[in-house]
């Protein structure tokens, strides 16, 4: 069971800029002094702790991230520009190590908090810098450093902001195969989820994280079943997604079944059972009767809560569920503004 995010990235500071040779040419003046500027420092590879990032997702796409380098210098004395810095916004709570050591480089803690994670190379000197009064003509002039190459290794501690709660064999797991690349074990018995598995869910530019755990039944918060203290896996999610199974199988009332979760979450703890709740009425492409599928559509609605009829087989309903999940899980203003102000 790893809970644990990684990445893989290189990391490329600028080159500085070379030093140039240079001698002024002035009229009437037969030699005029050195005059070859500085070449520009490079810029460096700054990593930024950022609350909009829950995961390290946009490193997948992106595994390479270089600084741009400093400009050479030019005659008259003039310095080349620097390297603009190139600045990476990572997750809160991500680890960098270096990924050929293995050493620990640096642990964003909080968001803000900024660490080089590759410098830039300084620029050379021009032959200016080398006059002296004895040495009124220098020649030497110096080439950029290169910027620091590295390659690190990321890792994030993924905590879960959606849980996916309802019986066993009510399509959790295969659910959360067709959202993210987590491939869970799935089968038609029940208790087939044993431990929680996450996965990083993609909707539009905001991903979250969603948590597949184990059924629950009538009487899990007596020890049946698994019982109910996997329930701490997606008690500090912001949203649940209660998952009922609506195809004719199942041999139960989905309206009953759809009571027996809520005491269950209720049993655990009362602000379990009160969090927000999206409710999904699973395997509607095995489902004959459309009056199973009115009974959770109803209780839904008794309830306030926003209710997706979904089949993870057909594939219908997910990017709906997809987006309303993303929408609930999404930092609120108010969230926002309590981070930006601490
Ligand atoms: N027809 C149909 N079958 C589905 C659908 N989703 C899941 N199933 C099947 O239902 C069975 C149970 O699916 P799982 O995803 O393992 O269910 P679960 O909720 O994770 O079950 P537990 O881990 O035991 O709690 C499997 O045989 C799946 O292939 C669906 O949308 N339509
Ligand atoms: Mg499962």
């Amino acid at each position: 069971m790893q809970f644990i995010d990684e990445a893989l990235i290189t990391v490329k500071a600028g080159d500085g800029g070379n030093g140039i040779l240079a001698f002024r040419r002035e009229k009437f003046v037969p030699r005029g002094g050195p005059s070859g500027g500085d070449g520009g420092h490079g810029g460096d590879v700054v990593f930024v702790a950022s609350d909009h990032y829950n995961t390290l997702l946009h490193f997948r796409f992106n595994p390479e991230h270089t600084a741009e380098r400093g400009r050479h210098g030019e005659g008259s004395n003039r310095t080349g520009r620097n390297g603009t810095d190139l600045e990476v916004p990572v997750p809160v709570g991500t680890i960098v190590y270096n990924a050929e050591t293995g050493e620990k480089i640096v642990d964003f803690t909080v968001a803000g908090q900024r660490h080089i994670v590759a410098k830039g190379g300084r620029g050379g000197r021009g032959n200016a810098r080398f006059a002296t009064s004895t040495h009124q003509a220098p020649t030497e002039h110096e080439d950029g450093r290169p910027g620091e190459l590295l390659k690190l290794r990321l890792e994030l501690k993924l905590l879960a902001d959606a849980g996916l709660v309802g019986f066993p064999n009510a399509g959790k797991s295969t659910l959360i195969s067709r959202l993210s690349a987590a491939r869970p074990k799935i089968a038609d018995y029940p208790f087939t989820t044993l431990e929680p598995n996450l996965g990083v869910v993609e909707a539009g530019d905001h991903n979250f994280v969603l948590a597949d755990i184990p059924g629950l039944i009538e009487g899990a918060h007596e020890g049946h079943g698994l019982g109910i203290q996997f329930l701490r896996h997606v008690e500090r999610t912001r949203l649940l997604v209660h998952l009922v199974d609506v195809s004719d199988f199942t041999g139960r009332d989905p309206a009953h079944d759809f009571d027996v979760i809520l005491e269950e979450l209720r049993a655990f703890s009362e602000d379990l059972a009160s969090k927000p709740m999206i409710v999904a009425a699973s395997k509607i492409d095995a489902c004959q009767d459309p009056s199973r599928i009115a009974l959770v559509s109803a209780k839904a609605a008794e309830r306030g809560l926003p209710f997706f009829p979904i089949s993870s087989v057909t594939g219908q309903g997910l990017e709906a569920l997809r987006f309303a999940m993303a929408d609930l899980v999404r930092p609120t203003i108010k969230d926002a503004t309590i981070s930006l102000g601490s």
